[in-house]
């Protein structure tokens, strides 16, 4: 479970994707004792997602974080009962779930235009409550944001996957020879010749033992757990952190990262997945090509070579394998035709489920018809 600490407010630069705010709704109006009117609620406070919103800007407009809704009118003998309180709308990003202060998820914004109420507005006096008001539901909420993109990069650092972003889309993220250069997630639209768009995140690289906190760990990895599909990107070349650092080969790299993915979230594991091997130009890619493809096609041959703590409890089945080079452009036309194919089949198969769905409730069951 998430934890709403400080400690999951986490903070990448300028990006952020927690943050705690206090939200209270209005007090109720006083009632009218002598003619026994009723006060007016007071305002609710609500999340709205907004496109083009972004957890930063709320807070750098609200420093104080606080949103409290307006006081509900008082009854008079003018308006015995009265008016609402104004309502208090903040506008979130979509993507983000609602937790309450002890961590558990309590709403989600998905789309435009969705709403949540986050604190109702207290009720006003009446004979009920002796004309007095009651004071607005208060609380504490932690906003989570988990990028919502098509498609999310994997790989260990340095494998490529900022290059990659950058060069399928118009993008610009820092790439560097060094490992653990992105910090913070980035978004970059690979754009198709029938103006179809698909959004890849880049996330930070992940290295074996991310689940305990090694490296940047795999906090990153929530941001791929609403994404359409996986795309692993390893170097064929293989990885090496330190030199302390055991050297793994590319084979060795899937493993691992399907491993990471496992620990994190088992579902992940049944998400579509590309893989992308890297750095093609290198001189003896060729051949490391054929060796990874005879890996992964007969998987348990290989896997009993390694340490027991890196084999996952299942492999995760490519789609397509396609060997790019950012460097010389090679397969990078065919990985994106790969990327949208998958995108198609996929949706093309969400369609039939709710058509089929569809189906079944529409048909009248045995019993009915008898
Ligand atoms: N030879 C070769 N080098 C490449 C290729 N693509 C990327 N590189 C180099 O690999 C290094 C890492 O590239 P990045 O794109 O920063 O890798 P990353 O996976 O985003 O790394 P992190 O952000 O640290 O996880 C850079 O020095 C790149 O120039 C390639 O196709 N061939
Ligand atoms: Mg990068």
């Amino acid at each position: 479970m998430v934890r709403c600490g400080a400690a999951a407010l986490r903070k990448y630069g300028s990006f952020i994707d927690g943050l705690r705010l206090y939200v209270r709704g209005g007090t109720g109006g006083m009632g009218y004792p002598r003619l026994g009117g009723e006060g007016g609620r007071g305002g609710d406070v609500w999340f709205v997602a907004r496109e083009r919103t972004t957890l930063k800007s709320i807070r750098d407009r609200y420093p104080h974080k606080r949103f409290v809704a307006g006081t509900g009118a008082n009854s008079s003998v003018r308006a015995l009962k009265g008016d609402k309180g104004q309502d208090c709308e903040v506008a979130v990003p979509l993507g983000v779930s609602v937790l309450c202060d002890g961590g558990r998820q309590i709403g989600e914004l998905n789309a435009a235009g969705e709403r949540f109420l986050a604190a109702r507005g207290g009720l006003g006096g009446s004979l009920a409550t002796n004309f007095v008001p009651c004071k607005g539901q208060k609380r504490i909420l932690c906003l989570d944001l988990k990028l919502i993109a098509d498609v999310g990069l994997v790989g260990f650092p340095n494998a490529g996957k900022s290059s990659l972003l950058s060069k399928m889309s118009h993008a610009k993220p820092q790439v560097a020879s060094y490992p653990f250069t992105t910090v913070q997630p980035e978004l970059g639209k690979l754009m198709y010749k029938d103006y179809k768009q698909v959004l890849v995140a880049d996330l930070p690289g992940l290295i074996e033992g991310a689940h305990a906190n090694r490296g940047m760990g795999h906090k990153f990895l929530k941001h791929v757990e609403r994404t359409k599909q996986l795309l692993l990107v390893v170097d064929i070349s293989g990885f090496q952190l330190s030199i302390k650092a055991p050297f793994r080969t590319a084979f060795e790299t899937v493993v691992l990262l399907t491993k990471e993915l496992e620990l994190y979230k088992e579902e992940l594991l049944s998400k579509p997945a590309l893989l992308a091997v890297n750095k093609m130009d290198l001189p003896g890619a060729r051949e490391s090509l054929r060796e990874l493809v005879q890996q992964l096609q007969q998987p348990h041959d290989f896997l009993h070579l390694l340490e027991e703590e890196m084999i996952p409890a299942r492999t995760l089945e490519f789609k397509d394998v396609i060997p790019i080079s950012t460097y010389t452009g090679e397969g990078i036309e065919e990985l994106k035709a790969c990327i949208r194919r998958s995108i198609d089949e996929e949706a093309e198969r969400e369609n039939e489920e709710y058509r089929k769905k569809q189906l079944r409730l529409l048909q009248p069951s045995a019993g009915d018809r008898r």
